[in-house]
């Protein structure tokens, strides 16, 4: 009991300017799921296609100035929806607020996030690993919230051959990106099904990016 207390306050290292903090979002996550669902009324999960041709397993959305869109010509931010024609909804003001304290206490201060990605699992999906060079400002961190069913993340290098470790995102866990881990590769292993009791059989993950 009293450990429940003084758990999951000091933040883990994962690597250079890389740090874990474990649930961090958990006491705040049915509001922040209120909000993210709020933003999907207006902007819809879809899946999207990558350039070769294949569809994403994830389901995304975004919302802010700018959100991450892919197509067979490529991926890269865009102001408007493609689905809809409209402009992103804006990020909700809680959201921004998790970001820029969240970051704050990472050592980052300032974040002003343009862009929140969501990223939405089922059991299956599956991100390969990539880095994250679509956006202008790569001297600022990305923070990525997870909820839900649990996920086995792979951290790699800066080179796509570099060792992976791996480690499990939970429920409320906050990542921040920073530094020379910011161009770090990273994915995400297949989801094992599930139920969690918020979200079911998802997994939502909250990407916030200046992508400038
Ligand atoms: C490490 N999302 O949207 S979040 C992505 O769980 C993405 O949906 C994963 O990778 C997900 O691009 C991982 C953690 C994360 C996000 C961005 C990073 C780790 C990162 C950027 C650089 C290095
Ligand atoms: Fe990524």
């Amino acid at each position: 009991m009293t450990d429940d207390l003084f758990k999951q306050e000091e933040p883990i290292a994962i690597a250079d300017a890389a740090w874990l903090f474990r649930g961090h979002a958990r006491d705040c996550a049915a509001k922040v799921i209120a909000a993210v669902r709020a933003v999907l009324s207006q902007a819809p999960l879809r899946r999207m296609q990558v350039p070769g041709g294949h569809w994403m397993s994830v389901r995304t959305s975004s919302c802010g100035s700018k959100g991450w869109v892919s197509d067979e010509r490529g991926y890269r931010y865009a102001g408007e929806d493609p689905l809809t024609g409209n402009p992103w909804p804006e990020i909700p003001p809680l959201l921004l607020e998790m970001a820029r304290s969240g970051a704050a206490e990472a050592g980052f201060a300032d974040f002003c996030p343009d862009a929140c990605l969501i990223n939405c699992y089922r059991p299956g999906a599956r991100m390969g690993l990539h880095q994250d060079r679509d956006e202008k400002d790569r001297t600022a961190p990305i923070l990525s919230l997870s909820f839900g069913l649990p996920a086995t993340f792979m951290f790699g290098g800066l080179k796509r051959r570099d060792p992976v470790q791996r480690f499990l995102l939970e429920h409320g866990d906050m990542l921040v990106w920073g530094g020379p881990s910011r161009m770090a590769y990273h994915g995400v292993a297949p989801l094992k099904a599930g139920e969690h009791p918020l979200l079911g059989s998802w997994r939502v993950n909250l990407t916030f990016r200046r992508a400038g």
